[in-house]
């Protein structure tokens, strides 16, 4: 190779070199500067339709769309989206009417999307989102501006820039209301492959089972949702955490170690009636 086609073998490499480091660079910036969605584009008509849906097809109580969408926007609309607190939805909370059945209830935390499989295909218990107020916000993002009355479409901010944004406060609200409600025998699946299934810092953990109703929930069955290589997760410090905070409230548990592989089998086409399968007949 003479001299000079070695210094364009090097400027080639130098210029490709440049060119990914660049690349890189904008690529980071741009999903840094995109992490955070604005509000859902159609909001009202998203919430109001999934409302009438809901209503036409699950629960003929005497909710009014309408009103609960009025109620909902005033909780956060014209508000600073750093400012928005779970006591911003009370009266939205108030106007929704539902009724859960008494042993149905199904908490989960680390496994969102297990939980809501299994609720979905085998309708034998009830996660917030099997009821009209998680089934109305599911999935969407919500956020006002300070001194406007529209929604921000560009940016919300989301629980790392502020605790009391709008989305995170409805959930906790939401969650709260779910708890005090739970009657009977209830169940939480929680995911047994981590390292601390039960964080008191999580919605179920701080929110939830401080709402329980001793009065009214007679029993909990912690689910601990395990690969099938893990073992031994009901005996964890933060299970076992779980059970002496439970035990103070005076309410009774008991876990059971459950495999992925055995609730999808539960949740599968082949087996679709199976309501306790997963808890074996405890609930
Ligand atoms: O913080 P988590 O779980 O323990 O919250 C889950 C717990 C469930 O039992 C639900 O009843 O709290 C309720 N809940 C929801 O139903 C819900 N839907 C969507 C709490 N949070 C919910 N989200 C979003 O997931 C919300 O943005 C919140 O911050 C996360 C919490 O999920 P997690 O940490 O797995």
């Amino acid at each position: 190779m003479t001299t000079i086609s070695r210094w364009v073998c090097i400027l080639i490499v130098l210029v490709l070199g440049v060119i990914v480091i660049l690349g890189l660079v904008f690529g980071l910036k741009k999903n840094k500067g995109t992490t955070n969605k604005g509000t859902t584009r159609n909001l009202k008509e998203i919430v109001v339709e999934r409302c009438l849906m809901f209503i036409k097809e699950v629960d003929t109580s005497d909710n009014k769309c309408d009103q609960i969408w009025s109620t909902f926007k005033h909780a956060f609309i014209g508000k600073n989206p750093c400012n928005v607190k779970m006591g911003d939805y009370d009266q939205f909370i108030d106007t929704v009417h539902q009724y859960i059945s008494r042993n149905k209830t199904l908490f989960w935390s680390k496994t969102q999307q297990i939980a809501h499989d299994f609720t979905k295909a085998t309708k034998c218990f009830m996660t917030l989102e099997d009821t009209l107020v998680g089934y109305m916000m599911d999935g969407l993002t919500w956020c006002g501006q300070n001194s406007s009355m529209e929604f921000d479409y560009t940016y919300c901010p989301g629980y790392k820039e502020c605790e009391n944004n709008p989305v995170s406060s409805f959930w906790k609200r939401a969650s709260m209301n779910f708890a005090e409600s739970a009657q009977g025998r209830v169940a939480v699946m929680l995911n047994g492959s981590m390292s601390q299934p039960f964080s008191t810092s999580s919605i179920f953990g701080s929110i939830e089972v401080n709402h329980f109703n001793s009065s009214i929930i007679s029993h909990v069955n912690i689910i601990s949702v395990i690969s099938s290589t893990y073992s031994g997760p009901c005996n964890s410090m933060s299970i076992r955490n779980l059970t002496s905070i439970l035990k103070n409230k005076r309410i009774n548990s008991t876990c059971k170690a459950i495999t992925v592989s055995e609730i999808q089998n539960c949740t599968s086409k082949h087996n679709p009636q199976s309501c306790d399968c997963v808890i074996n007949g405890e609930l």
